[in-house]
């Protein structure tokens, strides 16, 4: 779990993160799909080009996702029960995608705020991205 310090870098960064958090979610998307492109076959409805309105929505919703994660910081899993009932149960995405996904946030966010993103700031946004994939995937059999 997330030492203290830790927690207080993803608060104090998610301040930041949070005014971009639609673009920043997005751009993620756009990388996951360009760089690992087995991911796109998850999303055969979706126009996957980057900027599209599908892209756009479902890229919020990813962000706003995060924000509740972050906002319960102490109980992630709790606040995403609901999120990893769907992917374990409907969406049942392959738990490789996740480290995907979190690489493609964790590079999209450093390269927004590349002065706060230290090795510390690294640490801290890695393990808080592994927590909340745990937590997506936890409920798989
Ligand atoms: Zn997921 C959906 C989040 C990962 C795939 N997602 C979703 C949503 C959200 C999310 C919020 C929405 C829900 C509702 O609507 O209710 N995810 C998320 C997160 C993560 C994820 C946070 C991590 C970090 N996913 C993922 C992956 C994949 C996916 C990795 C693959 C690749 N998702 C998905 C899908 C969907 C979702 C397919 C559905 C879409 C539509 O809309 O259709």
């Amino acid at each position: 779990s997330l030492t203290k310090a830790e927690k207080t870098i993803i608060l104090s960064m998610w301040a930041k993160v949070s005014t971009q958090a639609d673009a920043i979610g997005t751009q993620a998307l756009e990388r996951l799909f360009a760089s690992y492109p087995q991911t796109k076959t998850y999303f055969p409805h979706f126009d996957l080009r980057p900027g599209s309105a599908h892209l756009r929505t479902h890229g919020a919703k990813v962000a706003a996702a995060l924000g509740d994660a972050v906002k319960s910081i102490d109980n992630i899993a709790g606040a995403l029960s609901k999120l990893s009932e769907m992917h374990a149960y409907v969406l049942r995405v392959d738990p490789v995608n996740f480290k995907l996904l979190s690489h493609c946030l964790l590079v999209t966010v450093a390269s927004h705020f590349p002065a706060d993103f230290t090795a510390d700031a690294h640490t801290a946004w890695d393990k808080f991205l592994s927590i909340v994939s745990c937590v997506l995937t936890e409920k798989y059999r």
